[in-house]
């Protein structure tokens, strides 16, 4: 007997949850978005590079309040700041056999917010995508990488044929904190700039801060685990140089007042860093610079 295909409920259907809705819709999976709202359906409007045709989504829409059963799959891709109010409503309904999906930046935003038992399987993109609300524009499809337990589950086969670049990993430390250290260096310093990406290499003082900010970061990560290459400054300006003329999601944030995902980023970094007993002072400079930017 096949097994049946997952019915997800998804936390966040911003530009990262749209993208993983339409693959795994595309896959036969059934995606719901939970959300306190009366509207019964999302509309989404995908635009595709390569002047490909827009694609029309349309997404369930499901209450919190309104659900009677345990949630089996669940798909968390709210923005790090919104973790603990977006999974507030659901305790009841997460249980050790709740497969919980985190499609976010940062690290440890769910840490303590799901059950102590259960199974969370980590996912790190790095397409881009930007847009808002119903209309999200696909900038660029690259590899994403899921996993953090050693067998992927039984659909994830059949869901690489729709989800382009899709590949397991038991451990996702280094995709992890490859991506941690591009965004703690790009996005709060064009956030706070307000600059585009490109600007961490074309700005000689941006660059120079970019250079302290990752010497920091491969510190903290090294003495993580020492089997970490460090050297991360290569792949955070070629990140920049690819994209260059793209307002970093920190940007984006701080743009509309919004609360920004330094926390999990650069916030998540000075934790270590302190239980560690290291020195990041231009990591711990930025936190405190974003967070009075919203003071
Ligand atoms: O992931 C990003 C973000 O903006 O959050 C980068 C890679 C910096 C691209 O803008």
């Amino acid at each position: 007997m096949p097994h049946p295909l997952p019915h997800w409920f998804l936390l966040g259907a911003g530009n990262m949850g749209t993208l993983a809705a339409w693959y795994l819709t595309r896959a036969g999976h059934r995606v719901s978005v939970l959300r306190d709202t009366t509207e019964p359906v999302l509309h989404k409007t995908l635009r595709l590079p390569d002047e490909a045709p827009n694609v029309a989504l349309t997404l369930p829409v499901m209450r919190p309040d309104a659900l009677t059963a345990p949630v089996r799959h669940l798909l968390v891709a709210v923005k790090t700041p919104y973790s603990q109010s977006a999974l507030k409503p659901l305790q009841r309904w997460l249980t050790d056999e709740t497969l919980v999906l985190r499609l976010q930046n940062g690290l440890g935003a769910l840490d303590g917010l799901l059950p102590e038992h259960g199974m969370l399987l980590e996912a790190v993109s790095t397409s881009a995508v930007k847009g808002q609300h119903p209309v999200h524009e696909i900038v660029a499809e690259n590899t994403t990488w899921l996993g953090g337990s050693p067998f992927p589950p039984a659909w994830f086969d059949a869901l690489t044929h729709h989800w382009p670049d899709l590949r397991w990993r038991e451990d996702m430390r280094e995709p992890q904190w490859q991506k941690l250290v591009v965004n703690a260096v790009i996005n709060p310093l064009t956030a706070l700039h307000d600059v585009p990406n490109g600007a961490i290499c074309t700005d000689p003082a941006l660059r120079a801060q970019a250079e302290v900010l990752t010497r920091e970061a491969d510190q903290v990560l090294q003495s993580l685990n020492p089997h970490w290459p460090g050297h991360s400054l290569d792949n955070v300006l070629a990140v920049a140089t690819a994209t260059a003329g793209n307002t970093s999601s920190m940007r984006a944030d701080r743009q509309r007042g919004a609360p920004t995902e330094i926390d999990a980023i650069n916030g998540w970094l000075v934790k270590q860093a302190d239980m560690l007993g290291l020195a990041v002072p231009e990591n711990r400079k930025l936190v405190q610079a974003m967070q009075s930017t919203l003071a």
